[in-house]
């Protein structure tokens, strides 16, 4: 009798032990507009990222990891709260001055985590809002609600992005370095002010635009909006890297005794490209393989510094990039003239805002030296799903309306499993679904082409459905010969979408 017990305590032990609740560090690395063949590790024959190649070679580098939709802000939407954005309206690329999309008080990815004693920090790009629905922004005095009010215990962030205005940096509730005595103020309708524009004053610029971005000039860039006042707090984009990269190391040095959660948005590689001089020219590439360069320098960065503290057999870092790449976004960088033979999709069709695979298809890699061995995964799976998997890591219970379209692919993530979701949804010019091998995209009335940044939308009135390991490159529609694949993703598409939640 004795003996069985100890017998059955014994083969219990490891059963317990797998399911213990995990305490790593976690350091997400979230890249702007990075497409699944900028990097080397991807395919890319340049070699302008080491440090996130050498990261790839240390951890799990997947292949079919998505984000949740092809622009930015529904992307993040979905990785904070578990749920997709479409589902939401109002919830599509942001201007500068919205109010903040996330409800305070509503569960999150950073509420949850700190929940599990984290401490959490966002550093980067927000692009989520700021304020309340009522008054959006108060820029001149206590920014609220925002990060800190979702779940972040602290925050150094771009409020939106670097070609919006306002251009400066909000550190918690407050802008830096912001004078009274010149308030800043914004606008995305009529023009306020009276400082140049684009538009008026093209011989004031350093960085021309090549579509939009002709208002309020700012260290030589014209900008998505008009500002005026704010002088002494406007940033420099050439610093903003180095600005980023060490405000998320002060972070982790800070915080290294608790465990941490970094979220660390790069504005990398989003226009306006405005690399440091010491990237700039080198990559051969125009600005955006001088941004990539720099984005690389910025991983590596963070890497050393855990390296130096000595956290990094313990730390999960991972990193993905918001959606697809695109070339013009624009400015008139030279990034369509030096492309040459690089291919910033790899073979996927389309890019950033397309509903084609290069629209969500993304970069993703994992790496936790203490747990995840080095290797290469297939798994199906989508930023949306981050929530759920790190509160499984985690060991928390999640609340029946919680994160309701995230999956817990911890098995996944950690190469436990190559098994991923069943299904994916993505969202672009329309929605996508995945399923096996097969993707079907929804008919819409988006044009096939965005002409200004040279995009194929995947858009079409008439259904698409592609075989994905036969034609990756989504080149060979097969709606015609299989129209019972057509009416089986259709249908699935439609029931997930009529759902108010997907998870199990
Ligand atoms: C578009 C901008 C583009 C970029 C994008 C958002 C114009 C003509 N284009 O509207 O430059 O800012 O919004 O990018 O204004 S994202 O990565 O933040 O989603
Ligand atoms: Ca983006």
């Amino acid at each position: 009798m004795v003996y069985r017990i100890v017998l059955a305590l014994a083969l219990l032990t490891p059963l317990v032990a797998a399911a213990q609740p995990q305490r790593p560090n976690i350091v997400l690395i979230y890249a702007d507009d990075i497409g699944y063949g900028d990097l080397g590790s991807y395919g890319a024959a340049h070699a302008l990222t080491p440090a996130v190649d050498r990261l790839a070679q240390q951890g799990l580098r997947f292949t079919h990891a998505h984000a949740p939709s092809a622009t930015c802000t529904p992307s993040r939407y979905a990785l904070l709260t578990g749920e997709y954005a479409w589902r939401k309206p109002g919830t599509g690329i942001l201007p500068g001055d919205a109010a903040l999309i996330i409800a305070p008080g509503r569960p999150t990815l950073p509420a949850m985590l700190r929940a599990q004693g984290y401490a959490t920090g966002a550093v980067g790009k927000w692009h989520l809002g700021l304020g309340t629905p009522e008054d959006g922004p108060n820029w001149n005095g206590v920014i609220a609600p925002g990060p800190l009010e979702i779940g972040f215990d602290e925050a150094f962030l771009v409020p939106a992005t670097g070609d919006r205005v306002p251009t400066v940096y909000l550190e918690n509730h407050r802008i830096v370095r912001l004078d009274p005595a010149d308030p800043i103020r914004v606008s995305f309708g009529d023009p306020i002010g009276d400082e140049p524009t684009g538009r008026e004053h093209p011989e004031l610029l350093k960085l021309h635009p090549s579509h939009g971005h002709d208002m309020t000039i700012v260290n030589g860039v014209s900008r998505i909006g008009y500002l005026s006042g704010g002088k002494a707090a406007r940033w420099v984009d050439e610093d903003m890297a180095d600005t980023l990269a060490a405000r998320a190391v002060d972070f982790i040095a800070r915080r290294r005794s608790e465990p941490f959660f970094l979220y660390f948005a790069t504005h990398d590689i989003h226009v306006p490209r405005m690399p440091h001089p010491r990237f700039q020219g080198k990559s051969g590439m125009g600005a955006r393989g001088d941004a990539l360069m720099q984005f690389d320098a910025t991983v590596g960065a963070i890497l050393e510094a855990l390296d130096r503290l000595g956290l990094a057999e313990n730390t999960l870092v991972i990193l993905s990039s918001d959606n697809g790449p695109v070339v013009d976004d624009g400015y008139r960088d030279e990034a369509v003239e030096k492309l040459g033979a690089h291919r910033p999709a790899g073979p996927l069709r389309g890019g950033k805002y397309s509903a084609f695979e290069g629209g969500t298809r993304v970069p993703f890699l994992v790496r936790w030296p203490a747990r995840v061995s080095p290797g290469v995964s297939e798994a199906l799976l989508s930023h949306v799903d981050l929530y759920a998997s790190l509160a499984a890591l985690t060991g928390a219970r999640l609340e029946p309306e919680a994160a309701p379209d995230s999956f817990d692919l911890l098995a996944a993530l950690t190469g436990r499993s190559g098994q991923g979701r069943e299904w994916l949804v993505g969202h672009g010019a329309s929605f996508m679904i995945e399923r096996g091998d097969w993707k079907y995209i929804l008919p819409s009335k988006t044009a096939a082409v965005q002409t200004t940044t040279n995009t194929e939308t995947g858009g079409d009135p008439a259904p698409q459905i592609y075989n994905l390991r036969d034609d990756p490159g989504e080149r060979r529609n097969l709606a015609e010969e299989h129209p019972e694949r057509v009416q089986e993703l259709r249908a699935l598409l439609e029931r997930i979408r009529g759902a108010a939640r997907t998870r199990p």
